[in-house]
């Protein structure tokens, strides 16, 4: 049987069964009151056959479920329009060679995660020599001059020493998104960098878990990345952007 992609449904056994997956947890005793409460919570979020599969008491009064049940509503996948960072993904020596052939010059990037913000490991992933899931990091790029200023980095500092640098790009790591944090330090960024009339000086990337590109344009972003992000999209992406700008007279420096 074919899909129909303008009427897209969960598939759990056959298609179009509509059979999802749900965990959560509540905030009662273990037992068969439980059980039901987990049931009749599920059919009232709109899910047909709800089914608990799973119950453990997490101690305390708290239960944790896995409930099964079937979703009646479909999606017309062939609708959507999701805005995506549009370049060819390069490997570390496909990368290296492009700027080395094409820009003729190293690229310097600066990174930081700003504001209060100190959570490393994501712009480390990005930018440490010993890289993230396989993939170097951008310090291991020989092409590549790539300083990381770590974690609760002004806004300010790191336009400061973008500027001594001399960087043609600045990433922006934002993991934190209580109270719309990530939103407030990326916008006084992006209005630090205007109001310098520094904007075209350099191409901005921001990401993060909760980053998407379609955000990170809204907020005045070249590009944005989220989960699972490695060093070479990134780099791809800005090296291109790069040539693009040169090819059409408007290099930064
Ligand atoms: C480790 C951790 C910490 C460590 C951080 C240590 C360190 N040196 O980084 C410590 C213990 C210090 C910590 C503290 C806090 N944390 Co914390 N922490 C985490 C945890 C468990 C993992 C984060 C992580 O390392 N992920 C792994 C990396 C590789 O993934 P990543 O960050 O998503 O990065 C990838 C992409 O997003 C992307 N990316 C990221 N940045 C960038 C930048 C660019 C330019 C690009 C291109 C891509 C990119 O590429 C990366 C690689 O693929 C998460 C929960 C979770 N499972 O995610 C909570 C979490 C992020 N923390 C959270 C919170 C609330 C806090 C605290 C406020 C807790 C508290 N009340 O004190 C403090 C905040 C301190 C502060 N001032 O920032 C919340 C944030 C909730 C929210 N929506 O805002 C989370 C989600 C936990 C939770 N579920 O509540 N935390």
């Amino acid at each position: 049987m074919s899909v129909d992609f303008t009427r897209v449904k969960p598939y759990g056994d056959t298609l179009d069964d509509g059979a999802v997956q749900l965990s959560f947890t509540l905030p009662v005793p273990c037992g068969e009151e439980a059980r039901e409460a987990a049931r009749r919570l599920t059919a009232k979020m709109g899910l047909d056959e709800p089914q608990v599969y799973h119950m453990k008491d997490l101690g305390e009064g708290y239960t944790f479920f896995i409930v099964y049940g079937k979703c009646r509503h479909h999606i017309d996948f062939t609708s959507i329009k999701v805005a995506k960072v549009k370049s060819e993904v390069m490997d570390f020596y496909e990368i290296n060679r492009f700027i080395k052939e094409r820009i003729g010059r190293k690229i310097v990037v600066v990174g930081a995660c700003t504001g209060t913000d100190a959570h490393t490991v994501g712009i480390d992933a990005i930018m440490n020599m010993k890289g993230y899931n396989g993939e170097y990091g951008l310090e291991r790029y020989p092409e590549i001059d790539a300083y990381n200023l770590g974690s609760q980095v002004e806004n300010e500092v790191l336009l400061e020493k973008a500027l001594e640098l001399n960087a043609d790009v600045l990433l922006v790591s934002q993991i934190v998104t209580q109270k719309g944090v990530h939103i407030t330090n990326l916008t006084e960024l992006v209005e630090l960098v205007e109001a310098e009339g520094l904007r075209d000086r350099f191409i901005l990337i921001c990401g993060g878990p909760r980053i998407t590109h379609e955000l990170a344009l809204e907020l005045g972003y070249d590009a944005g990345f989220g989960p699972g992000t490695l060093a070479p999209q990134v780099a791809s992406y800005f090296v291109q952007e790069i040539h693009n700008r040169m090819t059409r007279g408007i290099e930064a420096k």
